[in-house]
């Protein structure tokens, strides 16, 4: 089974140390660690990989099309700006789906609107680091239902 690639996009190499209110005070290994943990329980592997430039995360989902069963990706600020993130979504053909640790709609007006939601299978929003492990588990449902149908 291909890995579920966990994308994570500008300044969430700087979680743990980053307005810990907004975004908690787990960093960034420790979501990894524990995404992986989670996706092993599931009988999923990851790729956790984390980038602040744009077209990176773009190559790294054209990538995802033939070396990865998901997509989980947070993209950070570029979500609600970025349509080269809502197009190469769109071409990678997999299950994919948006997260974010905090509740994007209570935050900043400018926070509201995401330019790759409409490419994904669906949001995942306010949970804090859970938000990642239920991205992972909803991967998982959509790739288990794909398999019995
Ligand atoms: C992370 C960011 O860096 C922000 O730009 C988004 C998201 C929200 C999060 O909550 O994980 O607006």
């Amino acid at each position: 089974m291909k890995p579920v690639y966990v994308l994570n996009g500008p300044n969430l190499n700087m979680l743990g140390l980053r307005e810990p209110a907004v975004y908690g005070s787990e960093t960034l290994k420790d979501v990894e660690d524990r995404c992986r943990a989670h996706a092993s329980s599931l009988g999923l592997s990851i790729d956790f990989r984390q980038t602040n430039s744009e077209g990176e995360l773009v190559s790294w989902i054209h990538e995802a099309r033939d070396r990865a069963c998901g997509i989980a990706i947070n993209a950070g600020a570029y979500t609600h700006t970025s349509i080269a993130l809502h197009d190469a979504l769109k071409a990678a053909e997999c299950p994919a789906v948006e997260l974010h640790l905090s509740n994007v709609h209570k935050r900043e007006a400018f926070r509201h609107h995401s330019f790759i939601a409409p490419a994904v299978n669906g949001v995942i929003c306010g949970f804090g680091v859970n938000s990642y492990e239920l991205a992972i588990s909803a991967l998982h449902s959509i790739l288990t239902s794909n398999k019995k149908g």
